[in-house]
């Protein structure tokens, strides 16, 4: 039998050292027994399969109706969105037969040549586009690339996909900072999957000296973060 996608995803995670363990401070400010790395997926393997574990989830949901199937650009924000949107494109092409582009932010305006805030597919009114972007936290860089995107064209977007959603909450209230995107916003939120799913897969993954990944100790601390800022 195949494993879920979040176990597969959870030991690509582990493997390619892009889940980290130890005291990290967020962008948030909040201290975290674990952090998630994208910056580790650094070479074409790692990037490729990255890439195609978007390309699954995304196949996933519209499959079950969540995402239209008609889907013009797969847009990753500037800079560490750039090659999940480059490599998720590939890979619904490549193994999904689907025909879509990829389109890209610059962070500063160009003034000669093309001009312009965006690279790749050219967003135009009424164009489908899937955002990707690594993680979710407080939802702060999901909220700075819509009006970009809506300042360009009148585009309709579809859904974000995420590696990892960390389930927690938002500054001010109780809600998990998905959902309130999710209503902010008016588009789904999906994740590869999420702390609580990493956590448990963890504990029955193997380093190469044969101990969990994710020892009692690791899983401890992690549930006494959640307990606090989990939603
Ligand atoms: P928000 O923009 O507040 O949702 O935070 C998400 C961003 O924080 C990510 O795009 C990363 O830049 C960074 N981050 C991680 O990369 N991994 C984590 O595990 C946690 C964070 C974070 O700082 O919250």
């Amino acid at each position: 039998m195949t494993a879920s996608l979040d176990h597969r995803f959870t030991e690509f995670l582990l493997e390619a050292q892009a889940l980290k363990f130890g005291e990290f401070t967020l962008k948030s400010g909040r201290q975290s027994p674990y952090f998630i790395n994208a910056g580790a997926f650094n070479d074409g393997r790692k990037i490729a399969r990255l890439g195609s574990f978007y390309a699954e989830k995304i196949i996933a949901e519209i499959e079950a109706g969540n995402l239209p199937k008609d889907i013009d650009t797969v847009f990753g924000p500037a800079y560490k969105g750039i090659p999940l949107g480059v490599s998720t494109a590939i890979a619904l092409t490549n193994a999904h037969g689907m025909e879509v582009g990829y389109t890209f932010d610059r962070k500063e305006k160009k003034d000669h040549g093309d001009g312009g805030m965006m690279v790749g597919a050219q967003l135009k009114d009424g164009m489908k586009v899937l955002l990707v972007d690594d993680v979710m936290t407080a939802g702060t860089a999901v909220r700075e690339v819509i009006p970009k995107l809506k300042a360009e064209a009148d585009v309709e977007v579809v859904g974000l996909v995420l590696s990892v959603d960390r389930m927690e909450k938002t500054k001010d209230s109780d809600t998990s900072a998905v959902k309130a995107v999710e209503a902010e916003f008016g588009f789904p939120v999906f994740a590869i999957a999420n702390v609580k799913e990493i956590f448990e897969a963890g504990q029955h993954i193997q380093t190469a000296d044969g101990a969990p990944y994710v020892t009692p100790e690791i899983k401890a601390a992690a549930e006494a973060y959640l307990a606090r800022y989990g939603a």
